[in-house]
């Protein structure tokens, strides 16, 4: 191991702690998260021929704000786009979980100056995005777009329009191919939008590229989640690569019960470094145009003892030197064609550290596909609105 490696934290018996998982456990969201290139490949195939993704730019428009409205790991998808977005389209796009939505909407819908809405949910049953949902359609001179990969969801009857990806959807419960897949609706949206002949083609490439980067890193990255015992997990990256640090820190404590953080990386120094130690792995998402900070940040944590997992789309040569494993995409494309590639090792770290805690990351602890809240007062069933449907 290297000097300053992470120790393997020895069982009473001296032993590294056995896996007690089954050889079954979790080989839904394996094969789910291996399924990440087709799945890719099949969205783009059904999109090229769809009538309503082609109705969009139609119904609304990239030179007026959008307001996103999610939760959980779509919240955090929601956040990718619409800081992708904001800089594609120039105008100002956010997100909000919908608990905010539902608690104080004019404030946000004021702060957002938006006047189209997109609501993410994959299960399409998420109580407080179906609330927000009619919230909306009972204002006029709204226009919300739908996206869900259940095409029965109420989300249908609500939305202005609304998108279903049924095939991107997991049978496990955690989103790992339907977050990637709705990420790259959105950046297919934002090429078609801006004539962005660069990021279509890019979008083309991708799925040979991640076929090829997961046969040559997977089982690396799942080797070491499964060859250390870390008691805490932190996640960092700037501007975009923070969103997708939020959504690693989410998939490592949904599939692994563990206690992860995320942080902007740079801010990492301001307080939260006072945990870092051999019992803490920190993993870097480096983004191209902050990676040069970002690598002298790797070296000082590691001389604080901590474990390092490095991933990038480039490596600058000094930095696997401060990093326990080093993982690069090598993607030169377009920033937002790399984000749905840049999702994966974390998903797979996840999976690999709930295996050797010896969970069941196919049914994690507390966890249910759909937070689905009982209605306090039997509300009516939701009014219509335009009705347009995949
Ligand atoms: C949102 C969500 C998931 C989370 C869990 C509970 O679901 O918070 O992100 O992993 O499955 O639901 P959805 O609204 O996107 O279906």
């Amino acid at each position: 191991m290297k000097k300053n490696s992470p120790k393997i934290l020895k069982t009473p018996t001296g032993r590294p702690a056995k896996r007690a998982a089954g050889p079954k456990q979790g080989g839904e969201t394996l094969r789910e998260i291996l399924s990440q290139p087709e799945t890719w490949t099949e969205t783009a195939q059904r999109l090229a021929n769809n009538a309503l993704f082609a109705q969009i730019p139609q119904l609304f428009s990239p030179r007026e704000p959008f307001l996103f409205v999610a939760c959980g790991s779509s919240y955090y998808l929601s956040w990718i786009v619409a800081a992708q977005w904001s800089k594609l389209l120039a105008v100002p796009c956010m997100a909000v979980p919908a608990s905010e939505m539902l608690f104080a909407p004019e404030e946000i819908l004021a702060r957002a100056g938006a006047k189209q809405l997109v609501l993410i949910s994959r299960s399409g049953k998420t109580t407080e995005v179906l609330r927000v949902a009619q919230l909306l359609a009972a204002r006029h001179g709204l226009r919300t777009l739908g996206v869900t990969c259940n095409e029965h969801s109420r989300l249908v009857d609500l939305c202005t329009l609304t998108l279903s990806l049924p095939w991107a959807d997991e049978k496990s419960l955690v989103m790992t191919r339907s977050f990637t897949a709705i990420l790259l609706l959105f950046a297919r949206l934002a090429a078609d939008f801006t004539e962005n002949v660069a990021l279509s083609a890019a979008l083309g490439r991708l799925p040979a590229k991640a076929a090829a980067w997961l046969a040559a890193n997977a089982d690396k990255i799942r080797a070491f989640g499964a060859g250390h015992r870390f008691g805490d997990f932190v996640f960092l990256g700037q501007q975009t690569h923070y969103w997708l640090a939020q959504e690693g820190a989410l998939k490592m404590t949904e599939m692994s019960s563990s206690y992860a953080q995320a942080y902007h990386t740079l801010e990492f120094r301001h307080g939260p470094k006072s945990i870092a130690s051999p019992d803490t792995l920190i993993t870097f998402l480096l983004s191209d145009a902050t990676a040069e900070e970002e690598g002298q940040l790797v070296e000082e944590v590691k001389k604080l003892g901590a474990a390092t997992l490095v991933i990038g789309n480039h490596v600058a040569a000094a930095v696997p030197r401060w990093s326990d494993l080093t993982v690069e995409l090598g993607f030169d494309e377009p920033e937002f064609a790399q984000l749905a590639l840049a999702a994966m090792p974390t998903q797979l770290l996840g999976l690999a550290v709930g295996l050797r805690k010896g969970l069941n990351p196919d049914q994690p602890k507390n966890l249910t596909r759909a937070v689905v809240l009982e209605s306090r007062n039997g509300s009516a069933a939701a009014t219509s609105r335009k009705r347009s449907t995949a």
